[in-house]
């Protein structure tokens, strides 16, 4: 059982966002800290302290233009120098202002070819850094009622994600980012799973959903969303982070420990530890220091998923057979409230690494490095 459980932890790779490394904050302020990344190349050196201390963080997705280099390729290399690889590219329709009114779904098909133009761009660069999964996000929707057409919006979106589609290479594939609301307040033109279902249902075997823990509306099971999608095989991965009221991006794990459990154990049950499905950190570390914060998600999401595993599965069948209600409860519950920290400390020593990452990267002096290097030029941030 611990072989098998500690073989699937080896396993469980966790991408983590590079703009994560970089300061971000609110519309309120946007506060600036010693040693923050001012480009892509700091962002991944610190992504790969990440991956150094866990074991388990070995690849960082980009976001387009945060991440804009001269040379692609060459940004791919230095990555594997320091032992990490892209992962997802991220496309941005979303700050410029021509897209004040949507970008693929706007009304001007001037600004939707404009759009389009980036999201095929952000195919080249999967081409040219060797990524295989384009993650698409729009902010795109409507303040007010009657601003626009709901339907004909949903035709302009679908117009676009089939020419995306059509330019997708073998083994590639893009995943939908549905969200509730925000940046638009009536409606969203990706608002919900079923909508990001439907749209990469019609599209085909490369278009997948991705599920943001931060994108629903307060009350949703999102486990069962994941139950859902991955018995249809579109469950393409994961934005993790957590939130005690909306789009808050917090620390995956840190506001509901309990949820992540939940939706841990629908991943490890439906299969999806083997299923293709990337597991994503999509946070942003506005008051905590970016490197610790992004330490802690990922051994946030292990903890998560070691419990997980550690479900007696065929106790949990037979309780359910028997409509034992309490006791199928109890043996999700015993998981739950297994400590499972010493079993990842072990884990961690059987690999070579600390038992502790958090303390081996405050002992490491790798901030004090960067706080001292980093003088100068501009920090890494949204540029919002
Ligand atoms: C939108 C979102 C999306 C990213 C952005 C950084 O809220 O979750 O995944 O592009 O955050
Ligand atoms: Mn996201």
């Amino acid at each position: 059982m611990t072989t098998d459980i500690k073989a699937a932890l080896r396993a469980l790779h966790i991408e983590t966002p590079s703009w994560a490394y970089g300061n971000s904050g609110t519309r309120f302020k946007v506060f600036a800290q010693r040693g923050v990344p001012r480009d892509p190349y700091e962002k991944l050196a610190d992504a790969a302290q990440v991956h150094a201390h866990t074991g388990v963080a070995p690849t960082v997705a980009l976001h387009i233009p945060w991440d804009k280099v001269a040379d692609y390729g060459h940004l791919a290399a230095h990555a594997r120098e320091l032992g990490v690889g892209i992962g997802a590219i991220n496309s941005n329709v979303f700050q410029d202002d021509a897209y004040m009114l949507g970008s693929v779904t706007n009304p001007d098909p001037a600004v939707r070819r404009k759009a389009l133009a980036h999201l095929l761009e952000c195919v080249d660069i999967m081409d040219a850094t060797g990524s295989d999964t384009l993650k698409l996000w729009f902010s795109d929707g409507t303040n007010y009622p009657g601003q626009d057409d709901i339907r004909a919006r949903q035709d302009r979106l679908a117009e676009a994600l089939s020419a995306v589609y059509a330019r997708l290479g073998e083994g590639r594939r893009f995943l939908l980012e549905y969200k509730l609301f925000e940046p638009a307040f009536y409606t969203t033109d990706v608002p919900d799973w079923g909508t990001a279902y439907a749209h990469c249902l019609r599209l085909g075997p490369k278009a997948q959903v991705v599920v943001d823990t931060g994108h629903h509306a307060p009350g949703v099971n999102i486990e069962f969303i994941v139950a859902f999608l991955l018995r249809e095989g579109k469950l393409g991965g994961f934005d993790f982070n957590s939130r005690f009221y909306a789009d808050d991006d917090l620390m995956v794990g840190a506001a509901d420990p309990f949820q992540l459990f939940r939706i841990m154990y629908e991943v490890v049950r439906g299969g999806g530890l083997t299923a293709g499905v990337a597991f994503m950190l999509d946070q942003c570390h506005n008051i905590e220091p970016k490197i610790p914060g992004q330490i802690r998600s990922v051994m946030n999401v292990q903890e998560a998923t070691a419990k997980a595993l550690l479900v007696d599965r065929d106790a949990l069948a037979a309780a359910q057979a028997g409509g034992d209600v309490l006791g199928a409860n109890a043996v999700l519950m015993d998981a739950y409230n297994t400590d499972v920290r010493p079993l990842l400390a072990e884990l961690r020593e059987e690999t070579g690494l600390a038992p502790d990452p958090m303390a081996a990267y405050a002992k490491s002096g790798y901030f004090e490095k960067i706080a001292a290097e980093r003088v100068g030029g501009t920090q890494a941030g949204w540029g919002a």
